[in-house]
């Protein structure tokens, strides 16, 4: 009896213990996970010449070296501040600092230099991602993500040296950080990208950082009351069973009426909150629209939200690490986001620079109150110049027409179809509803259609060997149509070997209610960056023509379904370079 009572114990013993040395691998597994592709041997060698050939004019870059994350941007005392994630010292990911720009109008741009870079023992293995927050009293603070001598991931505290320099040059990093360090139930490798924080009822400050702990990711709660003390929630504000890391979470309000964006700490009547997320396993970002109950601090996601890498996403393309930010001077909230190239590492460091970001976006609730909406920011119209109209052009099937008097390898074009015939929309077979991008895979541009595809061809050769199509295609599923948004880039190179994935995303518009679908589409050179329905779906591409750059870069609107569509009306104008950081 007693041996038998013994040997029960043992075994029990021994899987407490099995259990305990797993979870402890899990808690002190330190080792860096690169949520960028590593190129040590290239981290270093500084741009030789920086190619102009495919550089973008009117989107946000510096004069050369690798860019990813946008970070803390901010609105402070009339000047607009977006800092960045920089390797100051090469065209692939390393060496990172946080460089930062100023502006007036989000439009142009003049560089500073670095405000926070490795220095302490805090922050000396990288400094990473982070957001800004306004403190009471008009004090700007950033928060960080900081590598610690053993890799660990910490979350540090900046402030600006002096508040009465109005570009906020300098910043200074107390000796007390790390403010926010990974504790025993915190997997310390994977705990990243603090959100700007928000203010509710109780008074407390409180932000998320980023994590996963197995495949759960996961947006951990701290609390504050001086910003500078945060203790751990109980809970997650939310988290998702095999989603993987969370990078660069967002969390804001969003207003259920109006036109008008909110600051993050506003909470009440007619008020929804939007969580983001960076999924580091797909590389792409979803989002969710739900409640937040301030008394629990839990974020509920909407029933109409996917709750997993199914879900609506900002944009469906090449866009990352997104952050948004309040802007107070004309009460709107922005977004900010991340492209990165398309092309091999060895392309990246011949022509000297890799990544841009994105036009900044307005961003608010769609009156469904299922989705967000997006629009390039106002301030970009400054930039447009010469402009061509086309108005009520029918295009028959199999047809197209080009667009000309403008050059179009930096323009904004926005196109207005009139969409008839919806009874010869091809069947939408249900198991197509969760994979867009793949659907857009198999019927391509070139695939007739019934009800499309029907939209431009950008970036195009005279001659069409090369193009990058932006188009919709309409079906009829059971009970209603189905409207798809595509980008395909298959033929937008006659380069060999490049990388050029087909992207799309579904419309939610009642096209047979409607009769119409809008387009609007950003080309600059090497990216594609269009907005369906107003801005209900977004698809950013990375393309890199071999023949159609600068004046040799053509413009057409195609038809390739088997009924006619009309454009009612196409305004085109040519974009001209804003002032960018010195370049
Ligand atoms: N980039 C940063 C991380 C973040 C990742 C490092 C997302 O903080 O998680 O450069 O692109």
């Amino acid at each position: 009896m007693g041996r038998a009572n013994s040997s029960c114990w043992t075994a029990w013993l021994a899987v407490v213990l099995v259990h305990w040395c797993l979870c402890v691998r899990e808690r002190n597994r330190v080792v860096v996970e690169a949520s960028h592709v590593v190129y040590e041997s290239l981290q270093s060698v500084p741009a030789s010449v920086v190619d102009s050939k495919l550089r973008t004019g009117y989107h946000f870059q510096p004069p050369k070296h690798w860019i990813n994350d946008p970070n803390g941007p901010m609105y402070y005392n009339g000047l607009y501040h977006l800092f960045y994630q920089y390797n100051p010292s090469g065209s692939v990911w390393g060496n990172i600092v946080w460089a930062h720009s100023v502006s007036t109008d989000l439009i142009n741009w003049v560089a500073l230099e670095p405000a926070i870079y490795p220095s302490k023992p805090f922050d000396i293995k990288g400094c990473w991602s982070g957001s800004a927050t306004i403190l009471p009293g008009n004090r700007p603070v950033i928060l960080y993500t900081g590598l610690d001598p053993r890799e660990r991931q910490v979350q540090n505290i900046a402030y600006p040296k002096n508040l009465s320099d109005p570009y906020l040059r300098e910043w200074v990093k107390p000796d007390f950080n790390p403010v926010i360090a990974p504790d025993d139930g915190v997997n310390g490798s994977a705990f990243r990208d603090p959100t700007t924080a928000w203010r509710g009822p109780s008074g407390h400050w409180k932000l998320v950082v980023g994590s996963k702990w197995n495949k759960r990711g996961k947006a951990i709660l701290y609390r504050s009351r001086d910003f500078v003390h945060w203790v751990k929630a109980k809970h997650s504000l939310h988290s998702a069973r095999d989603t993987g890391m969370w990078e660069c979470p967002d969390f804001y309000p969003v207003a259920l009426k109006g036109t008008r964006g909110l600051d993050t700490s506003v909470y009440g009547h007619g008020v929804k909150y939007v969580l983001k997320v960076s999924l580091d396993i797909t590389r792409y970002e979803y989002y969710t629209v739900g409640k937040y109950y301030h008394d629990k601090d839990k974020y509920v996601p909407d029933a109409t939200s996917a709750d997993d890498n199914t879900g609506l996403r900002y944009d469906y393309g090449n866009f990352y690490a997104s952050k948004t930010f309040f802007d107070g001077k004309k009460q709107r909230r922005i977004l900010w986001g991340w492209a990165n190239e398309s092309d091999t590492s060895d392309v990246d460091k011949a022509k000297g620079w890799a990544g841009i970001q994105m036009i900044p976006r307005t961003i608010l609730l769609d009156s469904s109150g299922r989705q967000l909406v997006q629009w390039p920011i106002e301030e970009i119209e400054s930039l447009r110049g010469k402009h061509v109209v086309v108005e009520h052009k029918r295009i028959p099937s199999g047809g197209f027409f080009e667009v000309t008097g403008i050059d179009s390898s930096q323009a904004d074009v926005e196109v207005s179809f009139d969409v008839s015939g919806l009874e010869k929309a091809e069947d939408f077979d249900p198991s197509w509803a969760t994979d867009a991008e793949a659907l857009c895979g198999r019927k391509t541009a070139d695939v007739k259609g019934g009800v499309g595809p029907f939209g431009v061809l950008v970036l195009a050769s005279a001659n069409m060997e090369e193009k990058t199509a932006v188009f919709f295609r309409v079906f009829k599923a059971y009970h209603k149509h189905v409207v798809l948004m595509c980008h395909d880039p298959t033929r937008s190179s006659l380069r060999a070997g490049l990388y050029k994935p087909t992207f799309a995303g579904f419309v939610d518009v009642d096209i047979a209610k409607t009769g119409k679908i809008s387009l609007r589409t950003l080309i600059d050179s090497s990216v594609v960056e269009s907005f369906g329905a107003k801005g209900k779906t977004c698809i950013t591409s990375r393309v890199y023509p071999s023949l159609a750059i600068g004046e040799d870069a053509h413009l057409f609107v195609f038809n390739n379904g088997s009924t006619d569509v009309k454009v009612s009306e196409l305004n085109a104008w040519e974009m001209k370079k804003p002032l960018m950081n010195g370049a």
